[in-house]
């Protein structure tokens, strides 16, 4: 990450990085995506990974963009993106949660600004992201280095013009000492909102990294018409904090590299080490059990109906 890079997102708590994605990739990540929709209509796909698809799931199965596989996968640890994530988060952190977010012409209730986020707890106990004391949205710089208690990564399949709508936020609000106004918090309509937020344009490729202690939302889309903007979000922790509920089961993702099942692991200070890798993996064979034995038992269910 070059140091005027690190000067921008310090100063603004985002930054955008062009071209991240080559053409190959947009096109793999967006044939899956729309292969999905065809099926499920949401317009969220994946999860912040505290739903589950049926009550019967195991721990740990929320659904996942991971599961279209192909470059989904490779977006866990994306080498163009490493050194950034080192520098935000540190030698050692974890893929928390992801999900796509399809934004169109949307009803009119549905589409108001949410601003979320704010440094030192800015949100606070009413902030969309969960109550927030401080602890999950922090952001530091000390002894020469970044602490961020999450970092997303926005990206981008289409482009976006700063009128259509999408990423939006208040450059420099990770470092504000008071709380986001609530008058400001919520706006409809793109007329309200107010002119300190800075609206993103961006190509599709592209990626904007942010940290959630910035405060920001989705401006309601006013593209064209017939157009999205489709945003594939990857959000990253230091391997002590969790925001999720629901970890990742490596083992539900067949042939990751040993890099991408480290970015996977649960939360743990210890991070990638041989004794928590040996505790998780515990836990993953064990749930790999009762699928099978919940499976033999439904065999025998339906044998003895
Ligand atoms: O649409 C966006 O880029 C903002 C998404 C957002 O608010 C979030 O990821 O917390």
């Amino acid at each position: 990450m070059h140091e005027d890079e690190q000067y921008l997102f310090d100063l603004r708590g985002f930054i955008v990085v062009r071209n991240v994605l080559q053409q190959p990739q947009i096109d793999d990540l967006s044939a899956r995506l729309e292969a999905h929709r065809a099926e499920n209509a949401s317009p969220i796909l994946g999860s912040d990974r505290t739903m589950f698809r049926d009550e019967n799931d195991t721990a740990w199965s929320a659904a996942s963009l991971l599961e279209l596989g192909g470059t989904y996968i490779d977006l866990i640890d994306l080498p163009a993106l490493t050194p950034y994530l080192t520098t935000l988060l540190g030698e050692h952190f974890r893929l928390d949660h992801d999900y796509a977010k399809i934004d169109s012409k949307m009803p009119e209730r549905e589409k108001t600004l949410y601003l979320h986020g704010g440094g030192q707890g800015a949100g606070g106990p009413a902030d969309l992201v969960g109550p927030s004391d401080g602890g999950q949205c922090f952001y530091r710089y000390s002894n020469g280095r970044f602490f961020n208690g999450l970092i997303a990564v926005a990206f981008e399949l289409d482009d976006v013009n700063a009128s259509d709508g999408g990423f939006a936020c208040i450059p420099g609000s990770h470092k504000s000492n008071l709380g986001l106004p609530s008058a400001w918090r919520h706006s409809k309509t793109q007329a309200e909102v107010p002119d300190f937020v800075e609206r993103v344009a961006v190509c599709a490729g592209d990626a904007i990294i942010f940290t959630e202690a910035c405060a920001h939302g989705t401006v309601p889309w006013e593209g064209r018409p017939g157009s999205e903007r489709r945003t594939l979000f990857y959000k990253y922790c230091p391997h002590a904090v969790a925001w999720s509920p629901c970890y990742y089961n490596a083992d539900n993702y067949p042939g990751l590299t040993a890099k991408q099942r480290q970015m996977l692991l649960p939360p743990s200070a210890y991070g990638p080490h041989k004794v928590t890798e040996k505790i998780w993996q515990k836990a993953q064979d064990e749930q790999r059990e009762l699928r099978q034995l919940r499976a033999e038992l439904a065999k025998i269910k339906g044998s003895s109906e």
